[in-house]
């Protein structure tokens, strides 16, 4: 019998078609973020945070969306863990807000907000649903950005307060915890950008960030190993696969200059305790990095149980004109932080592009993870992956969206195929479990497996979700 055969023994047609090839025990989830989706802004006790400024800024978002009310998962919350739990996922991927818990982000605790979590964690431990907590996903209490925000050192000390508070009340039981979700938005897109709160266009303060917003993740990791029960603790990156446009050496360059500002930026520190030489030399017009301070990187290099892999796109880029040129769509604030960075082209590749602009391309998903695990050898958890499609509610009351679903199949293939060549893959979470506040593009993109009526909060599973649940049933019961 091939391996196929042998997995496939046992199952109906429909489950021998659907499954794949991943190991036993492995997660099946879906990631929502708390701006995202709770609402409530104002509620128990919350005070605003960076985004809840920022969505105020004309111009800043478009129809000018906050997340005020977003889906109202602060009290549909009981409901979106039955409709985890009705899709048979194992796992669920949230992020607590910061000011939520603890106004201001320093000083006392706000009761009420740690009990919403609180109450999260009971519901989906009851539904049997592993709760995978992020501690960071964004949101900094707005007095915090007032001190300097990321640019301050301090902020991660308040952050390291903040992540024992939330360990010292969920730590019994989540075990799996993400320091920093996508640090690399924070800094690049939050400093250097300006395209994401707090909006900032200084690119020398993106590098302090950087640094800040590293130790504050070493520091929290140390801070949860000590509050919780046994815990798993990691932080999540949204890695690029970085590909050069052309194959004949001359985008090679660019490409070692992004993988250096997009990539080893956080994995070098975090895995050898330094910042890549390159990337130093590279950026030393803008900063010297003095913003390191001794002991810094032992703290930043403290190991991770895992490594979290945001992936939606392979990042095609090019020094080129001409063809190059004529193609290069968005993406150029990838190349902010440089000098010069005009001459970094993002072309658009022909192919499948999302609603989002982005290119369907499971094979940089297969390949990010296999390089991932060569070069550095952490578990690896896919965190987030999925697709932006605008698809309503039909007049039959289903939500037929192919392209999302065909997009799952690919990406979860693309795992399985990752985890044949040799990467230890333990889990996927899909983005979103709801349509939500799509940051800077306010409601407008829907990366939900739930659709959600924003004017009467109704929620309905697409046919992404019920195939997504098929292929993780299908997979499972060949586990047993
Ligand atoms: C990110 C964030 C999510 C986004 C998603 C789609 O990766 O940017 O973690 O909050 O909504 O990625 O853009």
């Amino acid at each position: 019998m091939s391996s196929t055969e042998l997995l496939s023994a046992g199952l109906s047609p429909a489950e021998s078609s659907s499954a794949l090839a991943l190991p036993v025990g492995f997660r099946f989830g879906a990631a929502t973020a708390s701006y995202q989706i709770e609402g409530a802004a104002a509620e128990g006790g919350r005070t605003p945070s960076i985004w809840d400024t920022f969505a105020r800024i004309p111009g800043k978002v478009l129809n000018g969306d906050t997340g005020d009310v977003a889906c109202d998962h602060y009290h549909r919350y009981a409901e979106d863990v039955a409709l985890l739990s009705s899709l048979g996922l194992d796992s669920y991927r949230f992020s607590v807000s910061w000011s939520r818990v603890q106004p201001g982000g320093a000083g006392a605790v706000n009761p009420a907000g740690l009990d919403f979590y609180d109450r999260l964690v009971d519901e989906l431990v009851g539904a049997g649903i592993e709760p995978a907590l992020t501690l960071y996903h964004w949101d900094l209490p707005q007095e915090l950005q007032d001190a300097g925000g990321w640019t301050n050192r301090a902020t991660a000390e308040r952050f390291a307060e903040y992540s024992a508070i939330v360990a010292a009340k969920l730590g019994d039981r989540v075990r799996l915890w993400s320091t920093l979700n996508e640090p690399w938005c924070s800094a690049f897109l939050g400093y250097a950008a300006g395209v994401h709160a707090p909006g900032h266009t200084e690119p020398a303060e993106a590098f302090a960030a950087v640094h800040h917003l590293l130790l504050g993740h070493g520091l929290a990791t140390q801070a949860v190993r000590q509050a919780a029960t046994d815990p798993d603790v990691g932080i999540v990156l949204n890695t690029f696969e970085v590909r050069p446009y052309l194959s004949d050496g001359t985008d090679d360059e660019v490409a070692r200059r992004i993988d250096a500002v997009a990539n080893r930026v956080f994995l070098e520190p975090l895995k050898n305790g330094r910042y890549p030489r390159d990337l130093l030399i590279d950026v030393a017009d803008l900063t010297d990095f003095s913003f390191v301070k001794d002991g810094d990187l032992e703290i930043i290099s403290t190991p991770i149980d895992f490594l979290g892999v945001n992936y939606y796109q392979p990042t095609v880029v090019s020094s080129a004109t001409g063809e190059a040129a004529t193609n290069a769509g968005h993406g150029s604030v990838l190349a902010t932080p440089y000098p010069g960075s005009g001459d970094v082209l993002f072309p658009t590749l022909p192919g499948e592009h999302t609603s989002m602009g982005w290119l369907v391309d499971e094979t940089g998903l297969t390949d990010l993870l296999v390089k991932l695990d060569e070069l550095y050898g952490w578990p690896l958890m896919v965190t987030e992956n999925g697709a932006a499609y605008s698809t309503g509610v039909g007049e039959d009351g289903r939500v037929r969206d192919a392209e999302r679903t065909a997009y799952i199949e690919k990406h979860l293939a693309a795992v399985a195929a990752a985890v044949s060549r040799g990467a230890d893959v333990r889990g996927y979470f899909a983005w979103s479990l709801l349509d939500n506040y799509e940051w800077a593009y306010g409601y407008t993109e829907r990366f939900g497996i739930i659709h959600v009526d924003y004017d009467t909060q109704v929620r309905t599973v697409k046919d992404s979700a019920r195939r997504y649940s098929e292929i993780v049933a299908a997979t499972r019961a060949q586990w047993v």
